[in-house]
């Protein structure tokens, strides 16, 4: 398979609240003709996949994306030519779950959560998706708040609940964040405790790797290796982080990192569909347009695979093995170092598309097209 076939099978899977409002606990600066309701969102998300030829699935967020009828929202996205990806529960916007959700002291609200993931596992019957991401808000602010360990033992029996509940062809992604919203302990700050949960479980849990929620100077790419290594990378939310949980557009504070993570990706083979790893961006465009916005994320991942695809493999294992330090740097950094933008332009054309993505979605008037038509829209994303 050549990297030209390899870069044309890659896909990049959109989350809804994306295209919705958002901003920062100071101000959420409205944009116009932004997306009402989940409908709305992913048809912006079909625009994104219409232009880049590479983003055909939306992920969801429960109840941020509620609907009626979720097979009417399939056959929605179907008509779009696109299909819905991740259920993502949310179990950080309830006053019960202050003091946790799967992680709870009371067996009441565990019972609750757990419920609301049953709830979004009947969401992926409808829809057809069968990846269940969970990420959780869980934590201590304080030392001796709550039992660290016995936190570990409910979280454990609850993921455990849920997982029974899956079908075969589903997967249980579990998220990691090393801080925030809890401060002093998050119930799985880490990729390791992701892990061995995932591991307790069984085959179908899978750790979702969000580049934005590690320490500053973490080696994200060693991260990858070893979860590829176990098996057991199920998906990335990619975004850019400057100081913590900034949630930018991919590849904007740090391409070479990016770079870094795909060419562990590549030289594992997991660049292939059939490796299981879901690559999701998990994003927000504050001041931003947002379908640009996803577009130009969509075309900086493409830029990063496309350069690490361009590493001589040949070449980096021979002067790996003669400790050839210098060589073997100068491999990946000749690569990292080529513009890959004339091929990826090549790639679109060679697909019957724009080989500038973002000027072709400026001049199809769709930006002018939903101000006019969205009037009086609700914020629809974070909270909505
Ligand atoms: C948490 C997170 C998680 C949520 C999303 C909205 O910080 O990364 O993936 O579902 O943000
Ligand atoms: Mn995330
Ligand atoms: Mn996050």
């Amino acid at each position: 398979m050549t990297h030209f076939d390899e870069l044309a099978r890659q896909t990049i899977e959109l989350p809804s609240w994306a295209f919705g409002n958002s901003g920062t606990r100071f101000k959420v600066f409205a944009q116009q003709g932004v997306p009402r309701n989940p409908y709305e969102k992913i048809a912006d998300a079909a625009q994104v996949h219409r232009y880049t030829g590479v983003a055909p699935r939306v992920s969801l967020h429960i109840p941020w994306d509620l609907v009626d009828d979720y097979d009417d929202l399939a056959a929605h996205a179907a008509g779009l030519g696109v299909s819905i990806g991740a259920i993502n529960s949310n179990v950080f916007q309830d006053d019960d779950y202050m003091l946790g959700s799967l992680t709870h002291p009371s067996a009441d609200v565990r019972k609750k959560a757990v419920a609301h993931h049953l709830q979004c596992i009947d969401v992926m019957r409808a829809t057809g998706s069968t990846d269940l991401k969970l990420w959780l808000p869980d934590g201590l602010n304080y030392p001796g708040q709550d039992s660290i360990r016995a936190r570990q033992d409910r979280l454990a029996d609850s993921l455990q609940e849920i997982y029974a509940a899956l079908d075969p062809q589903h997967r249980l992604i579990l998220e990691y964040k090393f801080f925030e919203p809890a401060f002093y302990s998050m119930d799985i700050p880490d990729w390791g405790t992701a892990l061995l949960h995932c591991l307790a479980l069984g085959d179908r849990a899978m750790v979702v790797l969000d580049t934005g929620h590690h320490a500053p100077g973490t080696n994200i790419e060693f991260i990858v290796a070893q979860l590829l290594r176990a098996g057991r990378l199920g998906a990335f939310d990619f975004n850019s982080r400057f100081y913590a949980d900034d949630d930018l557009m991919v590849g904007a504070a740090d391409p070479f990192q990016l770079f870094r993570i795909m060419h562990e990706i590549v030289q594992s083979g997991a660049l292939a569909p059939t490796s299981g790893v879901n690559f999701m961006l998990d994003q927000c465009h504050n001041i931003e347009p947002k379908i640009p916005g996803q577009i130009r994320s969509v075309m900086n991942v493409q830029e990063a695979t496309a350069k690490a695809l361009l590493v001589d493999a040949d070449a980096l294992v021979e002067a790996q093995t003669a400790g050839d330090v210098l060589g073997a740097h100068g491999v990946v950094m000749d690569a990292y170092n080529t513009d890959v933008r004339p091929l990826l332009a090549q790639l679109r054309e060679s697909q019957g598309l724009d080989p500038d993505p973002i000027a072709a979605y400026k001049a199809s008037g769709y930006a002018e097209k939903i101000v006019a038509e969205r009037v009086g829209g609700a914020q629809a994303g974070w909270g909505a």
